[in-house]
């Protein structure tokens, strides 16, 4: 049985008073008696602010980016080695925005799933297709082509040590959420072609939902079978909204 994860990507939103807020309504909401793991992504600065908020609780955190580098002169990069002195088990790599905004192509991001790991951190690989991409019938082709230049750069059994997350990119922030079908369909091919070269892997690997993920569409999502929780951008911005995504996982 998989564990659900409930992660919020605070993408470059925030404040000092505001994470304070946030932070201590998701401590408040928290469920012991739940499973679904929860997961704080905020901006690097806000990191050491959160970590020392949630310490001795099972909220978990993660950064939403790293470089492929361990350390050197690289100005205004953040290593792996440095989210895990600050507490985190989980990065995100190869976030839409970061491929789309800042040119990251499928092996840097593979590089950097590899840093992350190197580092004892768990990489949340995102891939997803544009609007352009599934209107073309390339939706598997494209998830397809991004998982599998992490497989033949880190082998298979990295996967034992990762998540994907699926985020159609025409979905995120855009309110147009997929359908938990639509949804489905690609998260059970990405099972699949890990399948392909591992059954037991396949089995355990969380795979999340992100796209306008809100309230009233999470438990729908969430019901389906290879649907592992999500990954939240705008809704996970006030406790209340990310709160309620969490309990319907
Ligand atoms: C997708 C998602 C979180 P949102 O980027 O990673 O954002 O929920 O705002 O669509």
């Amino acid at each position: 049985m998989r564990k659900r994860l409930i992660a919020g990507n605070w993408k470059m939103n925030g404040s000092k008073p505001m994470v304070r807020e946030l932070v201590s309504g998701v401590l408040g909401q928290l469920d012991q008696g739940r499973s679904a793991e929860v997961l704080l992504i905020p901006p690097f600065p806000y990191l050491p602010l959160v970590g020392s908020m949630t310490e001795n609780t099972p909220v978990l955190l993660g950064g939403q980016d790293l470089s492929r580098q361990a350390s050197g002169a690289f100005t205004g990069e953040v290593s792996g080695e440095m989210l895990a002195e600050w507490g985190c088990s989980h990065v995100l790599v190869g976030h839409s925005e970061r491929r789309s905004l800042h040119g990251e192509d499928d092996a840097l991001v593979a590089a950097k799933f590899q840093a992350a790991q190197a580092a004892g951190l768990q990489p949340i690989l995102c891939v997803g297709e544009t609007l352009e991409e599934r209107e073309a019938g390339q939706t598997e082709a494209v998830v397809r082509r991004q998982v599998g230049a992490v497989i033949e750069a880190a082998g298979i059994a990295a996967f034992a040590r990762a998540v994907v997350a699926y985020e159609p990119v025409w979905a995120i922030g855009t309110g147009q959420t997929a359908t938990p079908e639509q949804a489905q369909a690609v998260h059970a091919l990405i099972r699949a072609q890990i399948a392909s070269e591992d059954a037991t892997i396949a089995g355990r690997l969380q795979i999340l939902y992100g796209g306008s993920v809100k309230p009233d569409n999470a438990s729908d999502l969430f019901d389906r079978e290879d649907i592992d929780g999500g990954l939240i951008g705008g809704a996970s911005l006030t406790a209340d909204s990310f709160m309620a995504i969490y309990k319907a996982a």
